[in-house]
């Protein structure tokens, strides 16, 4: 069993494992040379082959303990009908969302339109050793929806006055995203992935007095269906401040992903019965080996004799040096 895995399961084991958010991505210059070649980001997240090497590249690179497969949280939405498209240093842009056709898709299409990826996990599965992890993911419904019903106007605003006004149709989406949620998280599992991981990366632009309906309700319905398929799963509600505490009280994930806002040492005393995962800030790789070595120091420190999984407060950035990474992988073999 991967040694991910068998401490997502056993909550108290505290060997050293290391992966990072988007280990697979653009600071790597293989990627960026294939990516050169498939301008259609949908279309290469759809090709087996490729997805599947791009993500054993960081793999064959460093000393990382798990693979996450090269996908999107957007391929939802690509599966239930809406075009995505990704416009170079603009990110993602959708189609309009229309509620019948939303409405009308069911299992057995949306499993085939994300067949590549199923099959991109197969492929990754046998070509990686057995005690390393293959996690797959999802995007929460809430983040989903942000992307889906185009709500954000930038980084950090959000139409609260349409949530409110959408209220009851935004209540069937999420019901009905979180189905096919789940269907998506049972095809990657079959297919050979071992642990879940869920991004609520934008549950920090959720009005406090709505987090409940739309952060803390459908990641634990999501929860609940993974412990009840014995999934290990990890969630990470990016953003949300000291709800973090009430979050993982609520949700009872088996892993919880802090962002870089997060005190280490407050997340250790507050968050019980919970591996925790992440929380260095990305940006420090971008900063000299001694400012990189010295807040590595500080996890490390405080999670020595927990269950904790090195890794970022949010996903690497693209202009990361891939040798900063190396170093940061032997620092914390090392120590
Ligand atoms: O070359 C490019 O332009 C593509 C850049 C890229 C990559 C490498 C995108 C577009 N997605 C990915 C892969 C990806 N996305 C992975 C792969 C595995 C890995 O981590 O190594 C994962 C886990 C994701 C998940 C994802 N996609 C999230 C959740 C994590 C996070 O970063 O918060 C989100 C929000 C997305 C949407 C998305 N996809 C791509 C971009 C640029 C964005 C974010 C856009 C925005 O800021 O709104």
């Amino acid at each position: 069993m991967s040694n991910l895995r068998k401490k997502l399961i056993s909550k108290n084991d505290s060997c050293k494992s290391i992966w990072f958010m988007r280990q697979a991505g653009r600071y790597l210059p293989e990627f960026r040379e294939i990516r050169k070649k498939n301008k259609d980001f949908i279309e290469l997240c759809l090709n087996s082959e490729l997805s599947s090497q791009i993500t054993l590249q960081p793999i064959k690179r460093f000393d990382l303990d798990s693979a996450i497969i090269f996908s999107d949280i957007l391929m939802t939405p690509y599966a239930l009908g809406q075009e995505v498209k990704f416009i170079k240093d603009k990110g993602p842009k959708i189609s309009e969302f229309n509620i019948e056709s939303f409405l009308d898709k069911n299992e057995k299409g949306f499993t085939q339109k994300l067949n590549p990826v199923y099959k991109a996990i197969e492929k990754t599965r046998n070509n990686l050793e057995k005690n390393k992890s293959l996690i797959a993911f999802i995007g929460a419904p809430w983040t989903l929806l942000v992307y889906m019903l185009n709500m954000k106007n930038s980084k950090s605003v959000i139409d609260i006055k349409r949530l409110e006004k959408e209220k009851d149709k935004i209540k069937i989406i999420i019901k009905n995203l979180i189905n096919f949620l789940c269907i998506h998280i049972r095809n990657q599992i079959d297919a050979g992935a071992d642990v879940i991981q869920i991004f609520d990366s934008w549950a920090g632009l959720i009005p406090k007095e709505k987090i409940k309906d739309y952060c803390y309700y459908p990641n634990a319905k999501i929860i609940e269906f993974c412990k009840k398929e014995k999934i290990p799963n990890i969630c990470f509600p990016k953003g949300i401040n000291e709800k973090y505490e009430e979050f993982n009280q609520i949700v009872k994930p088996d892993g919880i992903n802090i962002d870089y806002q997060i005190d280490p040492a407050w997340a250790k005393k507050k968050l019980k019965n919970v591996v925790i995962q992440g929380g260095l800030d990305p940006k420090i790789l971008l900063k000299s080996d001694k400012e990189m070595f010295q807040e590595a120091t500080k996890y490390i420190q405080t999670f020595k004799a927990s269950p904790y999984i090195f890794n970022l407060g949010h996903g690497l950035l693209p202009e990361t040096d891939p040798d900063r990474v190396k170093k940061l992988i032997k620092f914390y073999r090392d120590n």
